[in-house]
């Protein structure tokens, strides 16, 4: 499993001359002598926005920020706490940038449309989900942040909703942030994905795992198994296939669910797997959203040598019709998408 985890990876100790978000951001920029730097301020704040929310995060269970809020966000889905917390810390770190025109949020049933800024174009929408995992937050079990960042299809005034219904494919950078046992953001603008380790001790983020791929090993299969009834007779299938067949690649396949999909993901980025939320009889679309979970997840996942579908269709090709819809999910190495596709492929032909 060491060998596993650290192949491809360097480790915080192995990298001499430590590089801090800070300095890898500026570095990305200066490839690119045009630029007026609006994008790379996008990803400091968020990185600015996550440290406070980690801090929050930290000190949950000593202030009174666990439990419900007493809300329920247009998901249906009641809303904690830190979930709004979360989501008014993005706001305040995000909203006065002035290539922001405007953000996105699973908390949120409608777009926040920023007023325009005269002498800018406004150039980019943000969508996040702020919390994933909620449901784990009281537990105190790992959680995080999901991000997408997309050049806004309108040229300029206030934003439209055509701006952020858009196919994951057109996304400009995607990235996550874990609260585990560390702080990690994890991000691609289309030039591998790096991860950043905080350090607690300067509250700072150093590149601790660049150039990050999904190792060629089904380490993990992370699904909800008491779906498993509720499931498709491909899906079935293809989880047996993995968990009882006699694929000597499955052989030392351990089932791992933590239900944060981007925790999960996270995990299986660094060991090798795959993640499941497909459709079943509750979710008939699936249960998680596509615009603020999966796409960003999977534009990472094809970065790092992964995949997803949605059982019928590469999830970045997916074209939204609304905000918050939902789409099935399989995602992690290629290998496993693909013979996921294969089983739904075979039963369409049966
Ligand atoms: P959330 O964004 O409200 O936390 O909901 C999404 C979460 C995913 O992170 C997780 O994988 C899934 O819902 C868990 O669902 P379930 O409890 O049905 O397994
Ligand atoms: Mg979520």
């Amino acid at each position: 499993m060491k060998d596993q985890c650290q192949e491809g990876v360097r480790t915080f100790d192995e990298y001499e001359g430590f590089i801090t978000l800070e300095s890898f951001i500026a570095n990305q920029q200066s490839l690119h002598p045009q630029s007026r730097g609006f994008f790379a301020d996008i990803l400091r704040r968020i990185g600015v926005a996550s440290k406070i929310i980690q801090a929050k995060v930290r000190r949950a269970g000593l202030v009174d920020i666990l439990g419900k809020q007493g809300q329920i966000n247009v998901q249906g889905e009641e809303q904690m706490k830190l979930d709004i917390l979360a989501q008014e810390v993005i706001m305040n770190t995000l909203q006065w940038l002035p290539a922001v025109a405007g953000v996105a949020s699973e908390e949120e049933e409608d777009v926040i449309r920023l007023p325009p800024h005269p002498d800018e174009n406004d150039t980019y929408v943000l969508l996040f989900d702020p919390l994933d995992g909620s449901s784990n937050i009281d537990a105190n079990v790992s959680i995080g942040t999901i991000f997408s960042i997309m050049r806004r299809r309108t040229d300029s005034g206030t934003c439209a909703m055509s701006d952020f219904l858009q196919p994951g494919h057109q996304q400009i950078a995607a990235g996550y942030v874990v609260y585990g046992s560390s702080t990690m953001m994890v991000y691609s603008t289309g030039n591998g994905v790096h991860g950043f380790t905080m350090d607690p001790a300067v509250g700072e983020y150093v590149l601790s795992h660049p150039n990050m791929r999904f190792p060629d090993t089904c380490t993990c299969f992370s699904a909800n198994d008491s779906n498993y009834a509720d499931w498709d007779e491909p899906t079935r299938k293809f989880a047996d296939h993995i968990r009882f067949g006699s694929d000597p690649r499955y052989q030392n396949t351990s089932s791992r669910y933590i239900g944060s999909m981007v925790v999960d993901f996270h995990r299986n980025l660094l060991y090798g797997g795959v993640y499941l939320y497909p459709a079943d009889h509750k979710n008939k679309q699936g249960k998680l959203r596509l615009l603020y979970e999966c796409s960003p997840l999977a534009w990472l996942a094809e970065q790092a040598g992964g995949t997803a579908t949605t059982g019928s269709q590469p999830v970045l090709e997916v074209v939204p019709h609304e905000l918050h819809q939902r789409v099935p999910i399989v995602i992690g190495n290629k290998q496993e998408v693909e013979l996921y596709e294969r089983f739904v492929r075979e039963h369409e032909g049966s």
